[in-house]
């Protein structure tokens, strides 16, 4: 991992507004992808469906790791195939990742563009991670064995490293619950390296998690009764996070604790989907959409003749 300082964090936050803006493009819009003008009914799709409430979280810990160890390659970012779709398209995106196996996915305008409106759209993209999505093999979205996979994925293979985020109703299912003790086997310098981070954002899909309940010593007690050091990162301040990831301890386990729906209109249980679902007939919620997107000064991020500026 190399050193990183002031110009590193700018550049994760830098990154991280570019994903969190895009992740909202994509779920809604369907033409004015930069704000060309005001935002109109007809430019948002007719059929909203997606995952909003966890993209920042996902956003977050793929651009912390993404430059803690981007440089690697052997560095991987698991997430489990039910979360944040949007999110992971568009750091796919960022990354020219998905411009290598789909020609249409150019970093430019275009590219934009097309990952925008094809997002959840027929014949498009589907709203879940799929076999479409470079490193995706699978379908359907159940959660639950990203912990499993990556260490799978280690399996063997000491040059790896592999950053996990479960989410914490993800962490209820017994497969991923019980993946925590493959650390019992898998942990020794035979293997790749599995760095979990919980991403504590208290909720599942309107109810809150169990571990979001619990206390923060007695799931403390749990992850290290499980043979990890537990480690949290509170919110998204870059600083506190590349401090987590260069800590020298045995076997880390981050707590990222986030709120769920961070940066958009409405927060916890109302933001798991959909925050705001009738922009195309509510003339309100239109503005409130327009006035998110605005927040993110994706100008200043994004050009339409020169791309992206990092
Ligand atoms: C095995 C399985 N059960 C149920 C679902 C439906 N589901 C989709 S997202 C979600 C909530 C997941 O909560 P969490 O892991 O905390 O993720 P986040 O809050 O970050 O969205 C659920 C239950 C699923 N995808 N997989």
């Amino acid at each position: 991992m190399s050193g990183v300082g002031v110009r590193e964090f700018d550049q994760i936050l830098r990154r991280v507004r570019f994903c969190d803006y895009l992740s909202v493009a994509q779920l809604y819009l369907r033409d004015n992808f930069l704000l060309e003008r005001p935002l109109s009914p007809n430019d948002i799709k007719p059929r909203l469906l997606g995952h909003w409430g966890t993209c920042h979280g996902i956003n977050v810990a793929y651009a912390n790791t993404a430059m803690a160890f981007g440089n690697n390659p052997d560095f991987m970012f698991v997430l489990g195939v039910g979360h944040g779709f949007p999110a992971l398209q568009a750091n796919l995106w960022y990354d020219g990742a998905l411009a290598k196996v789909n020609p249409r996915a150019t970093l430019d305008y275009d590219g934009l563009a097309y990952i925008c409106r094809n997002f959840s759209w027929p014949d498009g993209f589907p709203s879940h991670a799929s076999p479409f999505t470079p490193g995706v093999i699978t379908e359907g979205g159940e959660l639950g064995y990203a912990l499993a996979n990556s260490y799978g994925v280690a399996l063997g293979h000491p040059e790896k490293i592999i950053a996990v985020l479960i989410g914490d109703g993800e962490l209820e299912t017994a497969t991923a619950l019980d993946s925590l003790n493959l650390r019992n086997i898998l942990d020794s310098g035979k293997n790749g390296k599995v760095l979990p981070i919980l991403h504590l954002n208290g909720y599942k899909i309107s109810a809150p998690s169990l571990y979001a309940r619990k206390s923060e010593r007695e799931l403390n007690e749990m992850i290290r009764g499980f043979g990890y050091t537990p480690l949290w990162i509170y919110g998204d301040n870059p600083e506190d996070f590349q401090n987590a990831l260069k800590k020298p301890v045995d076997s880390p386990f981050y707590i990222l604790k986030t709120e769920k729906g961070a940066t958009g209109p409405n927060r916890h249980q109302d933001a798991h989907q959909i925050p705001l679902k009738n922009p195309m007939t509510d003339e309100m919620e239109l503005r409130e959409l327009e006035k998110w997107l605005k927040s993110y000064k994706f100008d200043e991020l994004f050009n339409q003749e020169s791309g992206i500026t990092k």
